[in-house]
């Protein structure tokens, strides 16, 4: 964009040279596995949660068939509380805080910036290998009779089981200064490594949400790590904190842990939102409308998704006064969410649209969010709260926010970003089969989940009653489908990897600066340092060279 001030340096003997396509510019899983530049160290975060994915989905099959039919059906009551904890806490800690931050964010955000990396690049790698060495734990913990508590590890239960509870909220422990580490490794680069011209009202989106997120990484995971560590003191040294066995209280758990777990839940949202913004920009071909209300609504999310974490807890013992107020404050979240998808919808409103993958990826972001967040207001209701509290409607909520938010908004910057990454296509037929079995199976699995909730399914449960037979049934030919889906996503990949067409720079015709520098990037990820003159989206100040696909 626009002209260049400053030339990078040619490449210095046994230096690799910084223009040099940044797959090709070191060779040897050594230069991998020791590289400082942001895009590698965003491919070994891809590639680590996507095995997540595939360990967190494995457990969620085996939960979905357990349920299938009444009674004993392929594991007993201990197996499947494990399995259902396992695939919370992978799929929560191990895949979806990571999965767009750490992968998608750490290879994109430098380059959006017109910057060469982050600003820690040694920063970044430890916390990629902090992130394995919590993984470990984890799965240590797995071998070692893994965890039945829930992803949640509420006391007393967590102090009393004799499953491999430690290592695993060690686990979580460590992973969340991964976590940390990148959020501020971010913030810095946010306001430090700004090229020439690339001012806050010209930000992409992208950037704003990775750098609200960032912000309640930074604040929040300490309360987390905190709250962990007690729990591991009071279960090896017996301190009375949490159990009431020994003068604690159960409930102080539940705050501290959802202190951090509802913000939690805007650090997986939120950059799923973040994406979705990209992709609509480039796929109607126009500016976001609204573009500082979205980019703020961002930060309200942020703030706002500290002062609610009590609507989990209505029913846990809290004065009523309290329940009120954090009900009220409830309300106030689902404003700013509601803010993008208006912005969202206005920007689709007559604007030229085209329905490749990663659109019909934000397209489903938008419909099943929207669903997720609706459902979120009737739990956030504290009458209606105590009825469908601990029941299938809370967990259909939290998936259609988690996989029909977080997930698909992943798995379509994955498809927007792939060629960037690769630089090669894929087959955009199997692309599209692919998200059909996702979206379908998706909705099959979970709307069977939010009635058999509205009628007083509880969750979590190993058995159930006749009348609910039919939607469990439902729900598991869902995952299957779903299954289906993703198996047939994977395979899209790898034949893509394999023999996938030579990407152009620009294949998608969009304006925005990561579209500008080669496919895939040199090294340094501009040949000269780009001076920014226009918005990532000013489709109307961008030249015909700029949006043409070479
Ligand atoms: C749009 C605004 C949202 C509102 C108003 C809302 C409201 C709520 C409420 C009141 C509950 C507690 C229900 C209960 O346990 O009885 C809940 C549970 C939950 N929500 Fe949301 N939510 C929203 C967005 C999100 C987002 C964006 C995510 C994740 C990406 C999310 C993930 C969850 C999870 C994981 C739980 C259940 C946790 C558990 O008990 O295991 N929610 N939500
Ligand atoms: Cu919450």
């Amino acid at each position: 964009m626009g002209a260049a001030t400053t030339t990078v340096p040619r490449a210095q003997p046994h230096h690799p040279d910084p223009n040099e396509n940044y797959l090709k510019a070191e060779r040897g899983i050594m230069s991998w596995l020791v590289t400082l530049d942001h895009k590698r160290i965003g491919i070994m975060y891809l590639i680590s949660v996507i095995l997540a994915f595939a360990v967190g989905g494995f457990f969620a099959l085996a939960v979905r068939f357990e349920l299938f039919s009444r009674g004993h059906t392929i594991m007993d009551a201990d197996q499947y509380n494990r399995a259902f904890t396992l695939h919370g806490v992978v799929m929560v800690f191990l895949f979806i805080i990571p999965s767009i931050p750490a992968a998608l964010g750490n290879f994109v955000l430098p380059i959006q910036l017109g910057a060469k990396d982050v600003a820690f690049p040694r920063l970044n790698l430890m916390s990629y290998y902090i992130y394995v060495f919590g993984a470990c734990f984890a799965l240590y913990s797995m071998v070692t009779g893994a965890v039945d508590t829930g992803w949640t590890f509420y006391t007393p239960y967590s102090m009393r089981t004799t499953s491999s509870v430690i290592p695993m909220v060690l686990g979580a422990f460590i992973m969340g200064f991964s976590s940390i580490l990148t959020g501020v490794n971010f913030l810095v680069t946010v306001h430090k490594l700004r090229a020439p011209g690339q001012t806050w009202t010209k930000l992409p989106l992208f950037i704003w949400g990775l750098y609200s997120t960032s912000i309640i990484q930074v604040l929040a995971t300490p309360v987390l790590a905190i709250t962990l560590l007690l729990l591991c003191l009071e279960r090896f040294l017996g301190l009375g904190i949490f159990d009431p066995k020994l003068g604690g209280d159960p409930v102080l758990f539940q705050h501290f842990f959802w202190f951090y777990s509802h913000p939690a839940v805007y650090i997986m949202i939120v950059p799923g939102m973040a994406v979705v913004n990209e992709i609509i920009a480039t796929f109607t071909r126009r500016a976001i409308v609204g573009y500082m209300f979205v980019a703020m609504s961002s930060l309200a999310l942020a703030l706002l998704g500290f002062l609610v974490w009590g609507h989990h807890l209505f029913v846990s013992g809290m004065s009523e006064y309290a329940t009120m107020v954090f009900s009220g404050l409830t309300f106030l979240v689902a404003i700013p969410s509601g803010v993008k998808v208006f912005n969202w919808v206005a920007t689709l409103y007559k604007g030229s649209i085209r329905l490749e993958s990663p659109m019909l990826y934000a397209l489903s972001f938008i419909f099943l969010f929207t669903i997720g967040g609706l459902t979120g207001l009737f739990l956030g209701m504290l009458a209606i709260d105590v009825h469908l509290h601990d029941t299938y409607f809370v967990v259909a909520h939290f998936h259609y926010v988690m996989v029909g938010g977080t997930v698909m908004g992943f798995v379509g910057g994955l498809h927007y970003w792939w060629p960037k990454m690769t630089g090669k296509l894929y087959n955009e037929g199997m692309a599209k089969v692919a998200w059909f079995l996702v979206f379908i199976g998706f909705n099959v699995t979970f709307i069977a989940q939010f009635i058999m909730g509205s009628r007083g399914m509880p969750r979590r449960y190993y058995d159930y009653l006749p009348e609910f037979e039919i939607f469990h049934k439902t729900s598991t030919i869902g995952s299957w489908i779903l299954g289906a889906g993703f198996l047939t996503m994977l395979a899209m990949f790898i034949i893509s990897l394999k023999s996938g067409a030579k990407s152009t720079r620009n294949p998608w015709g969009s304006a925005a600066l990561e579209w500008q520098t080669p496919t895939p990037p040199p090294l340094a990820n501009f040949i000269k340092v780009p001076t920014i003159t226009r918005g990532p989206y000013d489709y109307h100040l961008a030249t015909e060279e700029e949006l043409s696909e070479q």
